[in-house]
């Protein structure tokens, strides 16, 4: 894809110009954070170009949209990712040379945008690349926190939360779009007025406070085609500002009111990862950025196409978890309240607009809001709720006479709170889960009965993850060498393609290479981690990798009492042999949950002791690296051995790390769980490293009120050891309470938490036996070459392209849109 406005004469131009009428400054006088912005309004420039000719080719083809609502998007770095798509990366990288600028310390000042917590937020991200790349039409529909994903302190050990200002210095590459702003009403009541001359019945909703959505628009830059979608995120203003007509009213605490909603609203992202604290800020927001995006999209469809029965062939509504299902509700208001529909003419569009994702089993994560407060907030759309329950439960019983247990379960409406996953499953036409053994789980288990009653509706979406931000970007020297043995660059869009480097697996020279850019990219992090940790770590030994969310069933926790009991091996026996092995951390907790501070505390805690003990030689290192963050995943995938993927099995719906390690050339060692199960598929579980419970004996186990871990406990000296050390003081400078709860936790059933919960010690033989496999398979260098190189070959099933194209054929239905860029755009120049 060729684009003049990146020759590097037009381009160097462009920047310094740029850096005058920006600051005033020459390129030598700007600071790097000012090269950054000056460099990414070049970059948007171009970007622009694109985005003109995708908006008008859009409007040429009407082409079916797409609109992915999601409370997060974790997109990470743009400007990187958008040089790698517009396929200007390497001239900007020798043009900005040229100048004396170093590119990836000017990518350095670009600010993560953080708007998630954790897997859904990047998943939603890497949809929104597959889409653009595919050449489908697409709005990512989300709310422009304030304040992303807290920054992650470590101080003595301790999680420390700093607030994440992403938009202090500006984001260069978003618009905002007043002209399309629209107004979200909350609270008050609704005055029922019947219609004489046409019988019919309007609500109106009276005494509500509103705010002003606006939206600021992204770029999603598609790779190689000139494709250029939209993510379009909220903000929040208020309507009344303080005019002199509130006093007169009295509308004085009004006014104050609407303000403050509109300032807390967008404020900050919950930073909850699968669970959910039930705040009625939160269920602002949702219902904020829904009402305003699906507002935006029917008027959108109402400027070119008159007839809105035929909704569903333009337009899905994608539903990213429950949290934007109120969406189901919405539709319907506006349709029936907005354009005088009947009940079941906008009851038909609906059911065909929108389609809903479910992420996660866990139960706390289960969004269900009181009555009371729901009917407080969104008045309209709870009696729109009520009726769509009452017509259900009607269905119900049709279905299944006299079985009230079925209504029990099933309903909308129960027990004084509303249950959103129930709406969506019944307001939309298709429901998915995120791996195939998740979506069996969905199907047999958790929603077993809306699976019977309308099966059709259920199918599976396995994840995937872009190789565009996680090979081409992330490590540069594989991609470069994929390309070489592949003979092209088309992987980039067709990772299929992968499969053709399975035959270098017998090709001693390629393993080499391969291992040898793995040891550069265990350098870089080995960098990275000195200058942020300051903790030296040597490239040679393993980099055993656990990066994630910090939560009990992703079992973090039996990673590092594996390491304590390797700590106990090597010090009871220091003329054992052992290969020298880095166990590297990422993880944020969220901000209330204790238990998951206590085990990040753990973690630092071990770390400072193994570390700093001579005796072992090195042998054993431990890092915890601080503020795990997308732009800083990028150097920890490309730089791992091993991958940990050690969910209880049936918890993790799918992960997606898991594939990002595989990628790059890092075997997993994990549980069949989640997507994991697919990976062994693919690669063969003679290149992974596969242990413990399988999800059907878990679920067995909690059927039957879990399992004794006590005995384990007395019967296994070394796990007996390792659980007493967190409360012999040896990781707390004597301190024989700090980590009394964990210990607690694996042995004793408490408020109405069974003893281990998650099968640590259960498992934990199991482990240790996996993880010796690890070592002896290390050992062999070739043979472990052999495994890496396989992982990255056999990955072509988990690019996030393939997922996309699943959606599109099976629910979405989309157009492929070509789009022509604009030829004259050097003219100015
Ligand atoms: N926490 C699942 O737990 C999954 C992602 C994306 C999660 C992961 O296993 O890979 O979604 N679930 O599908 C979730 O957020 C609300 O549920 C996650 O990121």
């Amino acid at each position: 894809m060729y684009n003049p406005r990146f020759d590097k004469k037009t381009f160097k131009k462009e920047v310094k110009n740029n850096v005058k009428s920006l600051y005033r400054k020459t390129v030598e006088e700007a600071t790097p954070q000012q090269l950054f912005q000056a460099v990414s309004f070049a970059v948007k420039e171009a970007i622009i170009d694109d985005w003109i000719a995708t908006q008008n080719q859009y409007k040429k083809d009407d082409p079916k949209i797409v609109y992915y609502m999601s409370m997060e998007f974790l997109m990470g770095r743009a400007l990187g990712n958008n040089l790698i798509n517009m396929t200007a990366y390497k001239e900007v990288q020798e043009a900005l040379d040229e100048m004396g600028i170093d590119l990836n310390a000017i990518e350095d000042e670009e600010p993560d945008a953080a708007l998630g917590n954790g897997g859904l937020g990047r998943l939603a991200a890497c949809f929104l690349d597959s889409l653009a790349s595919l050449g489908y039409a697409a709005y990512g529909c989300g709310i422009r926190y304030k304040y992303g994903m807290f920054k992650q302190k470590i101080e003595d050990g301790y999680q420390v939360e700093t607030p994440d200002n992403w938009l202090k210095d500006g984001n260069p590459f978003e618009l905002r779009r007043e002209e399309y702003a629209k107004e979200v009403r909350f609270g008050g009541n609704i005055r029922v007025e019947y219609d004489v001359t046409t019988g019919k019945t309007h609500f109106v909703q009276e005494n509500y406070e509103s705010v002003m959505a606006i939206p600021y628009d992204m770029p999603i830059v598609g790779y190689g085609n000139h494709v250029v979608n939209t993510l379009r995120i909220w903000d929040a203003k208020a309507i009344v500002d303080f005019q002199l007509e509130s006093f007169d009213r009295g509308d004085y605490h009004k006014a104050v009111e609407q303000e403050n909603l509109a300032k807390t609203i967008v404020e900050v992202l919950y930073p909850n990862d699968n669970h959910y604290a039930g705040k009625e800020l939160r269920l602002k927001q949702q219902y904020f950025f829904v009402s305003a995006s699906i507002q935006a999209a029917v008027a959108k469809y109402k400027k070119t196409h008159s007839d809105l029965h035929k909704l569903p062939e333009k337009v899905t509504f994608q539903m990213n978890d429950t949290h934007p299902t109120v969406a189901v509700a919405e539709l319907m208001r506006i349709l029936l309240d907005e354009e005088n529909m009947e009940w079941d003419e906008a009851w038909e569009i609906t059911t065909k607009t929108c389609a809903y994702t479910n992420h996660t089993i866990m139960s706390e994560a289960l969004e269900k809001w009181p009555i009371d407060l729901f009917s407080r907030l969104l008045p309209r759309v709870y009696q729109i709720i009520q009726e769509i329950d009452r017509r259900f439960v009607i269905k119900i019983r049709e279905m299944y006479p006299g079985n009230e247990e079925k209504v029990r379960k099933m309903a909308i409406l129960y027990n004084n709170q509303v249950r959103m996953a129930h709406l969506a499953i019944v307001g939309g036409f298709s429901v998915n889960g995120v791996a195939r053994l998740h979506t069996e789980i969905l199907k047999q288990q958790e929603l077993r009965d809306f699976y019977e009653m309308m099966p059709s509706k259920f199918n599976n979406k396995t994840n995937g993850i872009t190789q565009r931000r996680f090979l081409k970007h992330g490590n540069p020297l594989l991609a470069d060498w994929v390309t070489e043995k592949l003979g092209t660059e088309d992987w980039v869009t067709n990772l299929s393609l992968m499969e053709g480097l399975k035959p270098l697996a017998e090709d001693t020279k390629a393993l080499a290479e391969f291992m040898d850019i793995k040891y550069k990219n265990k350098e870089r992090l080995a960098k990275y981690i000195l200058e942020h940790n300051g903790v030296s770590v040597d490239p040679r030994s393993i980099f055993d990798v656990q990066v994630k969310r910090l939560h009990e069933y992703k079992r973090q926790l039996l990673n590092i009492l594996h390491v304590m009991y390797l700590y106990n091996q090597i010090k009871e026996h220091p003329e054992m042999s052992f290969y020298p092995r880095t166990f590297i951390f990422g993880a944020k907790a969220s901000a209330g949950y204790i238990r998951a501070k206590e085990i990040i505390k753990l973690i630092n805690s071990v770390a400072d002791v193994v570390n700093n003990d001579r005796s072992i030689n090195g042998k054993l290192k431990v890092v915890f690296i601080e503020d795990y963050r997308v732009s800083n995943a990028e150097i920890i995938f490309a730089a791992a051995d091993v991958s940990e993927q050690i969910s209880t099995a049936s918890k993790e719906a799918s992960g997606t790390g898991n594939m990002k390690f595989m990628l790059n050339g890092a075997p997993t060692l994990g549980t069949m769980d989640g997507a994991n199960v697919e990976i062994v598929e693919e690669v063969g579980i003679e290149n992974a490293f596969i242990f413990g419970l399988s999800s059907d004996e878990v679920i067995n186990y909690e059927n039957n009120g879990g399992y004794n871990p006590v005995e384990i406990y007395n019967n296994d000296p070394d796990i007996h050891r390792v659980v007493d050390q967190l409360i012999d003081g040896t990781y707390s400078n004597g301190d024989t309470e700090m980590y009394r709860d964990l210990y607690n936790s694996l042995l004793k059933a408490q408020g109405g938490a069974r003893a281990d919960m998650y099968f640590i010690l259960k498992d934990f033989r199991a482990y240790a036996d996996a993880q010796k496999r690890v070592e002896e398979a290390y050992k062999d260098t070739e043979g472990w070459a052999k495994k890496a190189l396989l992982n990255t070959a056999c990955c072509g099933k988990f690019t996030s392209d393939r997922t996309i194209q699943e959606y599109v054929d099976d629910i979405w239905h989309l157009d492929k849109v070509k789009v022509e860029p604009i030829i004259d755009q050097t003219s100015q120049y």
